[in-house]
């Protein structure tokens, strides 16, 4: 198989969105394919893609869009791929339309939506979802939550300083 995940946007202006999920899927050696298609401005293009995915050999499908963020929904209903929705800020709504949009689907087709640009956890999400089966994938995803933690203890010990210098002022001050 040469591609794992499925990456749609509405739009060429979405892409500085997923740029952070497409450099965490090369992290992970995870394999995509990029597209641009709307649900609405190409609504064949959507329901192909959708339909033909599986037999592609694609595993998930992350789909981003803004404003009337019906993409998601749309590929949704024609696969059985998990979706994973990413709302992009857009628009005078500021992206709330779209996460509304993405979230609110009917029983029986949903779709797993992230935060409004929330394209890192997207990229976690499929990794996540590719690793059930892929035990390299789960390796580096513990790999992850490592750093992680390191970075909480990073800033542990960064405000710990803060709060020392803060001290040591405090009480040259009252001296
Ligand atoms: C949505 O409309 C796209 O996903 C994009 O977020 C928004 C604006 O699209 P453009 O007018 O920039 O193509 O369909």
């Amino acid at each position: 198989m040469s591609h794992q995940v499925l990456i749609v946007m509405g739009s060429d202006s979405d892409y500085p969105v997923l740029t952070p999920c497409l450099d965490l899927l090369d992290t992970f050696d995870i394999q995509y394919q990029v597209r641009i298609c709307s649900a609405h401005r190409s609504p064949q293009m959507a329901a192909d893609l959708a339909v033909q995915a599986e037999s592609a050999g694609f595993s998930v499908i992350i789909a981003a869009a803004g404003l009337a963020a019906h993409l998601p929904g749309v590929l949704a209903a024609w696969t059985t791929l998990p979706v994973i929705g990413v709302p992009i800020e857009s628009g005078p709504l500021a992206g709330q339309d779209a996460l509304y949009a993405v979230v609110q689907m009917p029983p029986g087709v949903p779709v797993a939506t992230v935060g409004i640009n929330g394209s890192v956890n997207a990229a976690i999400l499929a990794a996540q979802i590719i690793g059930v089966h892929h035990d390299d994938i789960r390796r580096q995803l513990h790999q992850y939550k490592a750093t992680l933690r390191q970075s909480v203890s990073d800033r542990q010990k960064k405000i710990d300083q803060i709060l020392n210098d803060r001290q040591v002022k405090t009480k040259q001050s009252l001296s």
